[in-house]
């Protein structure tokens, strides 16, 4: 499958398994999770089909492992990313001491003033390594990246939780615990 289809087929993922599944008709469990067969049926009746091979060759060859199938392999989800309300159902973990957050300088203002947060996602998103934050924030421009005090959050009690493919997600960053470049 060319590199084309394959990123036409994600962001189709993207839009329906974290955004709007009611645009297709789909309907995602609370934990996030639609039947496989649900998804290939809506696709193909509002016009993108695609195949189960397809699919598959997705999930597995997609550079941030977005999406997951459940073991039975019959069901999939968006690891992480949501708008829409789930309950991913991850376990509370202690995070690395220090996580990472790539954004832009237009949005220090207010991230000074009020912390990070999670904007029209369902949680902040953190990195685990700088390299990854850079990649996050020059999706937007030139990226700054911010050093979040993981280890004395968690010991004030904030919860994180790490997503299948590796992504920290937390409620909110108050400024407090940002280190600004
Ligand atoms: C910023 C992509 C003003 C925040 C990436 C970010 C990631 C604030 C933007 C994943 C703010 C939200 C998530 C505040 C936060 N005031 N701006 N108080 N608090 N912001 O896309 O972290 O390709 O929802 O800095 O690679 O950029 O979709 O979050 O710039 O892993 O799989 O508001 O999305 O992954 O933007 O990216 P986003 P993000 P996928």
């Amino acid at each position: 499958m060319d590199d084309r289809r394959t990123v036409r087929i994600s962001k189709y993922l993207a839009k329906h398994l974290r955004h709007e599944p009611e645009r297709i008709g789909l309907t995602l469990d609370s934990a996030g999770w639609t039947s496989v067969a649900a998804l290939l049926a809506a696709a193909e009746r509002h016009g993108f089909p695609f195949t189960r091979a397809e699919l598959d060759h997705v999930v597995v060859s997609n550079d941030k492992r977005r999406y997951a199938f459940d073991e039975t392999g019959e069901r999939i989800r968006a690891s992480q990313g949501h708008s829409i309300k789930v309950d991913l159902d991850l376990p509370v973990q202690p995070p690395p001491p220090v996580l990472f957050h790539g954004t832009v300088g237009r949005f220090l203002d207010s991230i000074r003033s009020e912390g990070l947060r999670p904007m029209n996602r369902h949680d902040v998103h953190l990195s685990p390594d700088r390299e990854t934050a850079d990649r996050v924030g020059t999706r937007r421009g030139k990226p700054v990246i911010l050093v979040i005090d993981a280890a004395r959050m968690a010991a004030d009690g904030h919860e994180f939780r790490v997503s299948a493919n590796g992504v920290w997600l937390v409620n909110a960053v108050p400024p407090a615990y940002l280190t600004f470049p």
